[in-house]
């Protein structure tokens, strides 16, 4: 793997790999101020199960487990030693997706150990994504569960190792293996291993993006582990926490913030839960005596409103998580009334900054912002389209730098010269707002991104799958409002001249066919003759998205 600089000016590499990482001088005032603990995770999991091997960690209730802090290091020694002894070394990338299950905290932690990068792909992603995930970090290692939801995961594992000759094993979790490897007869003696440095990447992180394809994020050791104990702090985690991890258990949301890693860095316990819907996590909450969690607006209020009629006793329930997308006034207003518990707005990005309203601000705050930043050394910026500073109150473009903010994606010099200022600041493309206390209200966005409900769609990703369809002549995507998921897609598509009329439907079959997740076949699809163009004859996407907003398609019973 190549280490040559490729970001933009103002970073260096260093031993992380192949992305830019802080100057030195930055890294010493991050390690002086004691942000940076000089910590991994491997080492983590050891101390705490030293420190209380009896304490439960993870509480698996599909599968009726509940492993110690013990078990945990143990099993992670046990996996880690069987997969270096099938060639997985420090460095390499391991493609990890998998459901809300405990084997998705042994394998990472097996791989920590290691010092192999687990790549977190999440279990909506199919054949499309994953492949080009394994493609393009070259991946040694895929691993999956057996079966999901109804999905069969070794068949798609069967179509993308055709496709990606770097793979050399496919690991199944839980079932028949099928053509590859049980994930369960991967364990072997514990042998030494050497175990990453706390500035070495720990893992590569998916960007919600809005490019073509899915940028990587280059998170290390000392830099998450930072935000961990941050959020812990901030959202009152200690060891007598129980967090339940109800939204997919990769994403840096529910994995961060503070998540199933802040709470295992608390010596907390973890309870996973196989799906959000209040059926499945209020008799979670009650039997687990659930003190914490963190929702998608969508669900959010569907938890909300299920709080009222059910026979469950949520009182256990501490902090109430909400993030990932805008969460209304209106609805952030009925959180304590209906759950008892504390609302907390997030507003992070797995680039890393992370935003929380306090414990303890006014109400006010807490429902009509989206918090303030985890540390004093976050830095935040507020800039006109020409990057320069706006005065305090404005509404412009979030700018960011901080010590658990990458400094450049994974092997994407271009992606990185546009995405970072010169002096290594985050373009979030978030147009926000700064109140007087500091606090972040989310204005809008200026990336070309739909954000439906916390699930992210790269507006160009889906225009190329479209542009493949032989009739298509040309197409846009852009979000349309929804009651429930805040935006959903829409897709305004030109025919080709004599093409055969096509239906919205088939549209949609053809680009779900392309094997891509399901969140991102558009949720309407529109013909029309010409798009509206700007004064200097571009695509306005912003009059795209007024025609959607004032013609939408009838409302309909979505799913988050
Ligand atoms: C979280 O991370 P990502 O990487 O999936 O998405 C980040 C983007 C932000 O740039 C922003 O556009 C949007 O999601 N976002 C919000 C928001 N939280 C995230 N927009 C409005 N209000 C909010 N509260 O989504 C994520 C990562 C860590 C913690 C929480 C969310």
């Amino acid at each position: 793997m190549s280490t040559a600089s490729t970001g933009p000016a103002g970073a260096s590499t260093g031993p992380a790999g192949a992305a830019p990482t802080w100057p030195a001088e930055f890294a010493e005032r991050y390690r002086a101020a004691g942000w940076w603990r000089g910590e991994t995770f491997g080492g983590m999991l050891r101390e705490r199960a030293a420190a209380h091997p009896e304490r439960v960690a993870i509480v698996d209730p599909a599968t009726d487990r509940r492993w110690t802090y013990g078990a945990l290091d143990a099993r992670a020694d046990r996996l880690a030693a069987g997969m270096a002894a099938r060639g997985i070394t420090a460095g390499d990338r391991v493609v990890v997706q998998l459901p809300n299950i405990a084997e998705f905290f042994e394998v990472i932690f097996a791989l920590f150990r290691i010092g192999a990068l687990p790549v977190f792909a999440l279990p909506a992603h199919r054949e499309t994504e994953i492949t080009y995930f394994c493609r393009f970090t070259e991946a040694a290692a895929y691993v999956v569960a057996a079966e999901h939801g109804g999905y069969d995961y070794r068949a798609l594992a069967a179509q993308v190792r055709a496709e990606v000759p770097t793979l050399r094993h496919v690991w199944v979790a839980q079932g028949d293996p099928g053509e590859f490897e049980a994930l369960a007869d991967v364990p072997a003696e514990p042998v030494d291993l050497p175990g990453p440095a706390p500035h070495d990447l720990a893992f590569l992180q998916l960007s919600g993006g809005s490019t073509g394809v899915p940028k990587l994020i280059p998170r290390t050791h000392d830099d998450y582990m930072y935000s961990l104990w941050g959020s812990n702090e901030l959202c009152g985690v200690d060891e007598d926490s129980v967090y339940l991890c109800a939204l997919p258990a990769a994403h840096n949301f529910p994995l961060s913030s503070p998540g199933s890693l802040g709470a295992l860095y608390a010596g907390a316990r973890v309870v996973l839960c196989p799906q959000p819907a209040p059926e499945t996590a209020f008799p979670l909450i009650e039997r687990e005596g659930v003190t914490i969690t963190g929702l998608v607006p969508p669900l959010a209020l569907v938890w909300t409103e299920a709080a009222a009629t059910t026979p469950h006793d949520l009182g256990s329930l501490q902090v109430l998580l909400v993030g990932g997308a805008k969460f209304s006034e209106e609805a952030a207003r009925r959180v304590r009334p209906a759950l008892g518990c504390t609302l907390q707005q997030v507003f992070g990005m797995a680039e890393g900054l992370v935003n929380y309203t306090r414990l303890d601000d006014p109400e006010e705050t807490i429902v009509t912002t989206q918090g303030r930043p985890i540390s004093p050394d976050d830095e935040i910026r507020v800039v006109d389209d020409e990057d320069n500073d706006l005065p305090p109150g404005s509404t412009g473009h979030l700018l960011t730098r901080g010590p658990y903010t990458i400094r450049g994606y994974w092997n994407a010099p271009e992606h990185n010269a546009r995405s970072f200022t010169a002096d290594g600041f985050y373009r979030t493309g978030d147009i926000v707002r700064l109140t007087p206390t500091g606090h972040l209200v989310v204005e809008g966005r200026a990336k070309d991104q739909i954000n439906r409900g916390g699930e992210k769609i790269a507006a160009e990703e889906i225009e190329n799958h479209l542009l493949a369809h032989p009739a298509v002549h040309d197409a846009n995507v852009v979000g349309e409002p929804d009651p429930y998921l805040g935006e959903r897609t829409c897709a305004y598509v030109i025919l080709r001249a004599g093409a055969e009329p096509l239906k919205p439907v088939a549209v949609k079959r053809f680009v779900r066919e392309r094997g891509l997740a399901a969140y991102k076949v558009p949720d309407r699809v529109e013909f029309v003759d010409v798009f509206p163009q700007t004064g200097v004859g571009k695509i306005s996407k912003k009059d795209l998205r007024s025609a959607a907003t004032a013609d939408p398609a009838p409302p309909r019973p979505a799913t988050p």
